[in-house]
């Protein structure tokens, strides 16, 4: 008879390779070393070295790393899951800074880019040496990016000029590349924009409760000039970038897992030690029922995130059941972390502990890359066959 591991009670390391275990724990032990010890400071100050991490997650091969060549990894889907888990165990602004980088801007590059686009950006970007982001929402465009204003129009002589705002841009004002979405005479296009161009500036966004770990920028596009070969071939209508979501996406169904396993871990080990009433408050049948509840919804969740791991490596995952997960998953961990945060009591608040800030970070997962509701009305869509979008 095996043994019950409180911290895999399914079982679920039985379905990972050596390879998958191997990669697993080299981005935990960074995570561990690298980011734990100074995550509350980071996120106290709203200061983050991103430049630092974003060169040793390259150095580390976890930038781009489910896609080949130019310098990626070459990981399989699962084990770009594996990496997002540990990641955002540690928080969920440094995960985004790994799906921004891999799944959005160089994944828009590899897939819808030209050759020469490729050569040019990704070998940096697998590295880390260059930061990309990628400019979708704007200020009145959020869950409706088809409606966006943003727009490119050609010149006389071939060049783009592109006018526009986005907002909410994770990596915004560190990057060295932007990938834009615009509006043009053709539909909707990407750009891929040097940040340095006359026209472009990132201020960033300040204030914000959640993600204090992660660089978030508005993009003023001023008449950015481009020249003619910086519009992604491959990419026409709104299907361009909401196949980059897609990637993105299957990253966050992993990643919110390794939020609420942080938060299931803290809550399990407290429970054990803090003694009320003369005992333990995991000795209370409520403390175990919410531990119980917080397990179940834990590793289901990972169970979930790793069948479709396996269904993006065989080339078979669509775009609904990604929706599927990422509804399901992120909305789980961040009721796991408020539940977390109820059996620390006071000590839940604290910055001395992960939950608070892990839960004030989901605030921003459960909105960004599809809100609860667009992910609700995708599947609802794949239900019914009817549109509720408008
Ligand atoms: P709709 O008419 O349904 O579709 C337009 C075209 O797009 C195609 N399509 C997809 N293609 C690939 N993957 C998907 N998931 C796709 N969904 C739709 C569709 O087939 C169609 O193609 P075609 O060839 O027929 O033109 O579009 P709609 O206007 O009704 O909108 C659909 C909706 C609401 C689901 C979509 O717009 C949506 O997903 N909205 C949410 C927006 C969103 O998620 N934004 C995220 C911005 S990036 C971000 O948040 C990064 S945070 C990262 C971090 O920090 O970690
Ligand atoms: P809205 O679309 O205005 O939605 C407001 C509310 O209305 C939501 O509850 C929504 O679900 C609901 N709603 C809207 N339409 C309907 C409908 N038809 N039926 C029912 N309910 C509806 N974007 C990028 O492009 N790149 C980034 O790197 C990026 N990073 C981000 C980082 C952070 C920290 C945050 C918070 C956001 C980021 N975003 C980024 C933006 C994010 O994708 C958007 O915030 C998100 O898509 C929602 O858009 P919105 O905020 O404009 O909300």
């Amino acid at each position: 008879m095996t043994v019950f591991d409180p911290h895999d009670p399914l079982g679920i390391d039985d379905l990972l390779t050596d390879e998958d275990r191997a990669i697993r724990d080299s981005v935990r032990s960074w995570a561990r070393d690298r980011v734990l010890p100074h995550i509350a400071e980071w996120y106290e100050s709203g200061e983050v070295p991103v430049r630092e991490l974003a060169r040793e997650l390259g150095a580390m091969g976890a930038l781009g790393m489910q896609l080949t060549g130019y310098g990626c990894a070459g990981a399989s889907a699962v084990q770009y899951g594996l990496a997002c888990l540990e990641v955002e165990a540690a928080d969920s602004g440094i995960r985004s800074l790994v799906s921004v980088q891999g799944s959005l801007a160089m994944y828009a590059i590899h897939r819808f880019g030209s050759e020469e686009q490729k050569r040019r950006w990704l070998p940096g970007m697998a590295a880390g040496e260059i930061i990309g982001c990628f400019g979708l929402t704007e200020p009145d465009h959020g869950s409706d990016p088809g409606g966006m204003r943003t727009y490119a129009k050609r010149d006389a002589g071939g060049d783009w000029l592109l006018t526009g705002r986005k907002m909410w841009i994770t990596n915004g004002s560190v990057a060295g590349v932007a990938v834009v979405w615009a509006r043009t005479d053709e539909g909707i296009r990407g750009f891929v924009v040097p940040t340095d161009s006359p026209g472009f500036s990132a201020p960033e966004i300040k204030h914000k409760w959640s993600l204090r770990a992660s660089v978030t920028s508005e993009l003023v596009l001023d008449e950015v000039r481009l020249p003619a070969d910086a519009v992604l071939p491959e990419a026409k209508g709104l299907g361009g970038p909401l196949g980059c979501l897609n990637h993105a996406r299957y990253g966050i169904v992993w990643g919110a897992m390794g939020a609420a396993r942080t938060c299931f871990e803290t809550a399990l080990d407290y429970a054990r030690t803090r003694e009320q009433f003369g005992r333990p408050i995991g000795g209370f049948q409520l403390t175990q029922a919410k531990l119980a509840d917080m397990a179940l919804e834990l590793h289901k969740g990972v169970l979930l995130a790793h069948h479709l791991g396996q269904r993006m490596d065989a080339g078979r995952l669509r775009p609904e059941q990604v929706s599927f997960g990422k509804l399901n998953n992120v909305r789980e961990a961040i009721e796991i972390c408020r539940t977390a945060r109820t059996v620390l009591g006071a000590n839940g608040i604290s910055l001395e502990y992960p939950v608070m800030r892990h839960a004030t970070n989901l605030e921003s997962v459960l909105t960004y890359e599809g809100t609860v509701e667009m992910h609700q009305l995708v599947l609802g869509k794949a239900l019914t066959g009817l549109d509720a979008f408008r």
